[in-house]
């Protein structure tokens, strides 16, 4: 079999995606929040029902940007199952993770353990909708009111997931996504916020925005309000025209990239569920995006065995998300997550992307499945 990668980008027909540069080339605008970007945004509000989207550089960039937002400090409440930008951007910010163990479930934060890690130096809750199932954003919302919290989303692997309906965005007082070249939906590099701030709106630029949109855009343009005044600090946050443009051309496709997810979900499960394997839970009011294939297997060992083989014949799974985020080098206080710990050490994701073939699928699910059995013999 030729390497099959646990991930590729799509990718829409070049002559679509060099139409629309020809349009940003023809207005020879190249970046700094053009024309092109806003449509991207206006579009991608209009697939996912939200009113309030602001595109950055990439999915990283998007969460420091919204502990600025909020002016955060002291100690965020985070989960240690996510990938390292989660915990990264909390200490870039010069704040420090608070980690609680996650739910066997859903590996998602687990909302019974938050409230005994809340002190009284904690200013937010920042959790991710690890592989695109969502957190339980309502016990969360409970808390955050108690408290006073801020709630962020790391909604990195999202896009397309929705509760009851509503997008997954809509929660929180704010979400980021990651719209980098493996997720579901991307345009290269990139990244967008998505803020839930429904205060009486204030002049801008561009036209009336929340307060909340109204910071994050100045944050993400150097501080700039027109050339020559600067509200408060700001950094380069900035996405170009031709990442706009990619975007533009891919979300034309997304339900298509969705549907094709799902295909590839059944052909898997049709195989693997009820080989002693374990899956994320999914509730019944979530319309999951279906954005990663992640299995749970009995054992770090069972997991790396199969990992191996696979390996050996040029199938490539990932270790997402190993290690756990609250043993990294530089976090002082770890707590004690054994949950996470075990599952971090025992997940694989198996490759997903659009247009993976049924019959390869097939081949990957029989061969984990031959390779559990070897292992457990
Ligand atoms: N929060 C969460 C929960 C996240 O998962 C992420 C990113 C972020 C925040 C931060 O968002 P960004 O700042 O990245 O926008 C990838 C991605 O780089 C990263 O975006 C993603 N999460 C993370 C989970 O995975 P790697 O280490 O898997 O990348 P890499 O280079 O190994 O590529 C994966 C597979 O895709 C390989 O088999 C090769 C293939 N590939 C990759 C690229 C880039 C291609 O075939 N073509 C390509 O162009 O990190």
């Amino acid at each position: 079999m030729s390497k099959i990668l646990v991930t590729k980008p799509f990718q829409a027909p070049y002559e679509e995606v060099s139409a629309e540069i020809q349009r940003a080339w023809d207005a020879q605008w190249l970046t700094n929040n053009g024309p092109l970007l806003n449509e991207f945004e206006e579009k991608l509000n209009g697939f996912l029902g939200t009113s309030d989207c602001s595109i950055v550089s990439n999915g990283t960039i998007a969460i420091q940007v919204a502990i600025k937002a909020f002016n955060l400090s002291g100690e965020i409440i985070t989960t240690p199952f996510s990938y390292v930008a989660t915990t990264s951007s909390i200490v870039w910010e010069g704040c420090t993770p608070v980690f609680v163990d996650i739910d066997p479930f859903t590996f998602n934060i687990d909302v019974d353990k938050i409230e005994a890690a809340i002190t009284e130096k904690t200013s937010a809750i920042l959790a991710t909708h690890v592989f695109g199932v969502p957190c339980n954003v309502d016990a969360i919302a409970k808390l955050a009111d108690q408290y006073k919290l801020k709630v962020i989303y790391d909604a990195a692997h999202c896009f397309g997931t929705e509760i009851n309906g509503k997008s997954v965005m809509s929660f929180g007082h704010l979400s980021t996504l990651s719209l980098h070249a493996t997720k579901l939906m991307h345009c290269v590099e990139g990244g967008a916020i998505f803020v839930n701030d429904h205060s009486p709106k204030v002049d801008s630029l561009s036209g009336k925005v929340s307060p909340l949109r109204y910071r994050i855009d100045r944050l993400r343009n150097f501080g700039h309000y027109g050339p020559e005044i600067f509200d408060g600090v700001g950094i380069n946050a900035k996405n170009s025209e031709i990442h706009a443009a990619i975007g533009i051309v891919n979300l034309r496709y997304a339900q298509e990239i969705i549907a094709d997810r799902a295909r590839q979900h059944d052909v898997y499960n049709s195989i693997l569920l009820g080989s002693g394997l374990k899956f994320p839970h999914i509730e019944d009011n979530v319309q999951w995006n279906k954005s990663y294939y992640p299995v749970v297997f009995q054992s770090e060992q069972e997991a790396l065995h199969v990992y191996n083989g696979l390996g050996n014949e040029n199938i490539i799974a990932r270790r997402y998300f190993y290690p756990a985020l609250n043993t990294l080098s530089y976090i002082e206080e770890q707590g004690d997550t054994p949950v996470a710990s075990e599952i971090s050490k025992s997940i694989l994701c198996l490759p997903l992307y659009f247009g993976l073939e049924n019959e390869i699928i097939t081949q990957i699910s029989h061969r984990v499945v031959e390779l559990c059995d070897e292992f457990r013999s």
